[in-house]
C-alpha cells in the first residue's frame, strides 16, 4: 500500500499539462469525488490501526501535492490566456490622422524659399513698435491718416507723437531697424504679423501677415526691382505668369508701384476671381525714398534701394481660392486640414 501511494506521488509530481483538457483530466483522476485521492481516504477504515497514521500522512502528502499541481496548472493556463489578449502585432496599425500646416505658413515658407535662392535672408522685429520705426523714419508726415487712432492700435499715446507706442502696421519697421544697424549691401525679407484698426469682415481683419523685402546697395535700380519681382511671380504661380506695374503712392518709396500678375485661373481671359480684368493685384513696391535711407544713416548719394510688401493672406486666397479672410484665424479643422503641403 505504501509503495502504491509513493508511486502515485511521483506520478502526480511528473504530470504535465499543455491544454485545459489535460488539467481537467488530472483533476478528475486524482481530486474529484470519485478520483483516486478521495477513494484512498475512503480506504482509511480498512487500514490496520498500526499502519493508519503513516497511511494518513502519505495520502495527505499526495493530496497536497496534487492540489499544488492543479493550482500551478491553473495559474499557467490563466497567464497564457492573458497572453491571447495581447494584440496581434501582425495586424495593420490604427491610422493616425496627420496634421496639416496652416495655409499662411505654407505660403510664407514658399515666399521665403523663393527669395532665399537669390540671396535674401530673413529678419524679425517686435510687434509693439515706437513711432519712429513704424512711421517717422519711414517718411510718414506728422498728419498722415495712418497715424490716426482709426487706423492704428495705439498701446500708449504720448504727449507728442514721438512718444507713441503702437502695434506695428507693417513690417517695414523691421527693415528700418536693420538699415539702422547694418551696412549695405542689405538684402532681407521681413515676415510677420501686422495690425490695423479695421472692422472685421470677409475682406478685412484687425491683423494679417506680411512679407516685406528690401535690397539696398550701390546702383540698385528700378530694373532690378522689376526683374526680381518677375522671378518671384513665375516661381510663386507658374512659369507663364506675366506681371505688370501700375504707378502708385507710398510714403516710403518714390517712385512707387503696385504689381499685378496675370490671372492663372482664367489665363487672362477674365473670370470672377480677377473681376474680368485678367489681372490680380498682389503687392506694392518702389524705390526706397532717399529720406528713409538718410533717416537710417545710409548715404543716399552712394546707395539706392528697392522695397516691396505683400499680404500673405491675399496670396493664399488666390492660390487656394479662399473667399473669406476670417477663415484664416478661426482654426476650424475642416478648413485647416485641406492644405497639405508637399
Ligand atoms: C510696401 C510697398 C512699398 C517697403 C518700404 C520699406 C522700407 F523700409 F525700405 F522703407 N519696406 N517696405 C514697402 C514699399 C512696402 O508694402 C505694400
Amino acid at each position: 500500500m505504501e509503495q502504491k501511494i509513493k508511486k502515485l506521488i511521483s506520478e502526480v509530481e511528473s504530470f504535465t499539462a499543455s491544454v485545459k483538457d489535460d488539467v481537467e483530466a488530472f483533476r478528475l483522476k486524482y481530486l474529484s469525488k470519485k478520483g483516486i485521492i478521495p477513494s484512498l481516504f475512503g480506504e482509511m477504515k480498512n487500514v490496520s490501526p498500526e499502519e493508519r497514521k503513516n497511511f494518513g500522512l502519505l495520502v495527505n502528502d499526495l493530496k497536497n501535492k496534487a492540489e499544488e499541481k492543479l493550482n500551478s496548472f491553473r495559474e499557467l493556463l490563466e497567464s497564457s490566456e492573458g497572453q491571447k489578449e495581447v494584440p496581434d502585432l501582425s495586424l495593420p496599425g490604427e491610422p493616425k490622422s496627420l496634421g496639416a500646416r496652416h495655409p499662411i505658413s505654407i505660403v510664407r515658407r514658399r515666399i521665403l524659399e523663393i527669395f532665399s535662392h537669390i540671396g535674401f535672408t530673413v529678419e524679425y522685429g517686435p510687434e509693439i513698435e515706437d513711432d519712429w520705426h513704424n512711421f517717422t523714419a519711414l517718411n510718414f508726415p506728422e498728419n498722415h491718416p495712418a497715424r490716426d487712432m482709426q487706423d492704428t492700435f495705439f498701446i500708449r499715446s504720448g504727449e507728442s507723437s514721438k512718444d507713441d507706442i503702437a502695434l506695428r502696421t507693417h513690417t517695414s519697421s523691421v527693415q528700418v531697424r536693420i538699415m539702422e544697424t547694418q551696412k549695405p549691401p542689405i538684402r532681407i525679407l521681413a515676415p510677420g504679423r501686422v495690425y490695423r484698426n479695421e472692422a472685421i469682415s470677409a475682406r478685412a481683419h484687425c491683423f494679417f501677415h506680411q512679407v516685406e523685402g528690401l535690397y539696398v546697395d550701390e546702383g540698385v535700380s528700378f530694373a532690378d526691382l522689376k526683374q526680381t519681382l518677375m522671378y518671384f511671380a513665375k516661381e510663386m504661380f507658374d512659369a507663364d505668369t506675366k506681371i505688370r506695374l501700375r504707378p502708385s503712392y507710398f510714403p516710403f518709396t518714390e517712385p512707387s508701384a503696385e504689381m499685378d500678375v496675370s490671372c492663372n485661373i482664367c489665363s487672362g481671359k477674365g473670370c470672377n476671381v480677377c473681376k474680368y480684368t485678367g489681372w490680380l493685384e498682389i503687392l506694392g513696391c518702389g524705390m526706397v525714398d532717399p529720406n528713409v535711407l538718410e533717416n537710417c544713416k545710409i548715404d543716399s548719394k552712394k546707395y539706392t534701394g528697392f522695397a516691396f510688401g505683400m499680404g500673405i493672406e491675399r496670396i493664399a486666397m488666390l492660390k487656394y481660392n479662399i473667399n473669406d479672410l476670417r477663415l484664416f484665424s478661426e482654426n476650424d479643422v475642416r478648413f485647416l486640414k485641406q492644405f497639405i503641403s508637399a
